[in-house]
């Protein structure tokens, strides 16, 4: 009998902390899902376990109590399980100290947030959490969460709210400020912060603003690291693994890369660097070239592959037609709009990425990416668009991307079966979409959607021609055809004259 076999899962004890020490807290993270899981409290129980200081991690769930269910009973502890060509291999990671849910312990969240002890914000909220208008990059004043945040500025929920008020205790308190890392996938999303945090706090009291202008710190990071949602299938396959169940154990692929721009309050950050980290100067392209190269593909082939009815990437990629159509996106349309970032190669960054992309191991579902589209088209496609454009370059693979999400959120897939929508502007996509009934119709109530399409795209004729003619191709003859017609245009081989 095989360790685990004839046992009910739900028979495995739960992961619990025992002997193991528990950090003196230094960083308050909003939003310990997978992907910080298995991203930045792995860089920081590194440098913990290499005795660098006191950086242990309060996590706090900002409004889904899920990730605080799954941490909290574990005392924070968790197993990462990292899924290359040599099969699993399993850590358990003992970064996080503290887990707080802030809609059931407001105050203690605030409270932690003031202390002395904590020097960084870390955020991983999805875009959304941002609550601001991607294509303008500016606070959503009717968001629900920030008008609640600007009436009742002491007892917040969003993120910004949230910050803002800790780091107004700590000036009428007379401390230093905190600095802010957002380690979302988000253009500039250190100044991008900075600029939203100091709008809001402007909104309460100008001298705060003025306050966090001069003293706090919002450095700039590039994060990657592919790490799909753990399925409850994983969570069974670990139990029988371990001997523990583990509710937040977490599966991602060996490769990560995390570029962090040096500017932190009185210089206070744990040394990420001796994780593997790179503390830069400026991050901009790095950070460029992932948006644009890997999250750019990643939301095309989620798309394209969705409606195709492959249900991961790596299915996706496994058809040769997908695989060349992202060789295409990079080489005409993604990589003559980037600056090298220093110390890399873009073809060989990029050729790496395919290899990546079809690690079989990780299950990184197309619908999952597909989420949130509106918030991430503007910076994932749409400025490597208007960058292309304004060089005089036409993107028929951009296009074609554009026009998936357009037919995704329609919400009917191929075969005529409704599709699962999640993004905040699903009804309102949706009835845009259902309110024309021709294909060139729809492109055209769908590219009125501002907080997407910045005036610059929605107005280039030649861009939206192509969005138009590609949209009335998905639906006449399905993406399959449409992706295999624009690789077929495209011989791979072109790659090595591609420019770095
Ligand atoms: C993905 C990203 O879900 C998504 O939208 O594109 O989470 C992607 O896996 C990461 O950015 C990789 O670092």
């Amino acid at each position: 009998m095989t360790a685990g076999e004839g046992l009910h899962v739900t028979d495995h004890p739960r992961l619990t902390r025992l002997s193991e020490p528990r950090h003196p807290i230094g960083i308050v993270h909003f939003g310990p899902g997978a992907f910080f899981r298995a991203f930045g409290a792995i860089y920081t129980a590194e440098v913990l376990a290499g005795g660098g200081g006191d950086w242990g991690i309060s996590a706090v769930s900002l409004q889904s109590p899920r990730a605080y269910d799954q941490l909290a009973p574990q005392g924070g502890l968790y197993t990462s399980v990292t899924l290359g060509d040599d099969g699993a291999e399993h850590n358990v990671v003992n970064a996080i100290s503290e887990c707080l849910l802030a809609t059931e312990n407001r105050q203690k969240v605030l409270a932690r947030m003031a202390d002395p002890a904590v020097k960084i914000i870390s955020l991983t909220i999805t875009e959304k959490g941002y609550c601001h208008a991607p294509s303008t990059r500016r606070l959503h004043l009717d968001h629900p969460d920030i008008d609640h945040d600007i009436r009742h500025p002491h007892a917040p929920r969003s993120a910004i709210g949230l910050i803002v008020e800790a780091l107004a205790r700590r000036r009428d308190a007379g401390m230093r400020p905190f600095s802010v890392l957002s380690c979302d996938n988000l253009p500039g999303n250190g100044p991008m912060m900075r600029d939203l945090t100091l709008e809001f706090a402007a909104i309460r009291d100008a001298d705060l603003s003025a306050w966090i202008a001069d003293e706090a710190r919002f450095p700039a990071t590039m994060v990657d690291r592919i790490t799909p949602a753990t399925t409850p299938a994983d969570i069974d396959r670990l139990a029988t693994n371990t001997g523990f169940r583990d509710e937040a154990c977490v599966f991602h692929e060996p490769f990560r890369q995390w570029v962090i721009e040096d500017d932190f309050v009185d210089h206070q950050r744990p040394d990420w660097n001796h994780a593997g980290a790179q503390f830069v100067r400026d991050v901009t392209a790095h950070e460029t070239m992932k948006l644009r190269c890997l999250n750019g593909t990643h939301s095309t082939l989620a798309y394209l592959g969705y409606l195709a009815g492959y249900e991961t990437i790596a299915e996706t990629v496994a058809d040769p037609a997908f695989a060349r159509l992202c060789q295409r996106l990079w080489s005409h349309e993604v990589i003559p709009t980037l600056t090298r970032p220093e110390g890399e190669d873009l073809n060989a960054y990029c050729d790496a990425l395919l290899k990546r992309y079809r690690n079989d191991a990780i299950r990184h579902r197309t619908w999952q990416i597909a989420m949130d589209g509106s918030q991430k088209l503007p910076q994932r496609l749409l400025g490597t668009a208007m960058v292309a454009r304004s060089r005089g370059l036409n993107v028929p693979g951009i296009a074609l991307a554009v026009a998936g999400w357009m037919r995704y959120v329609g919400g009917i897939d191929e075969q005529g079966d409704t599709i699962d929508v999640r993004d905040p502007l699903a009804t309102r996509l949706r009835s845009l979409s259902d309110s024309a009934d021709q294909p060139a119709a729809k492109v055209n109530a769908l590219l009125s959607v501002g907080e997407v399409f910045a005036p610059e795209i929605a107005e280039d004729r030649e861009f939206t021609d192509a969005v138009r003619t590609a949209y009335s191709g998905l639906v006449s003859r399905g993406a399959k055809s449409m992706v295999a017609e624009l690789a077929a245009g495209f011989a791979p081989s072109v790659q090595g004259e591609r420019a770095g």
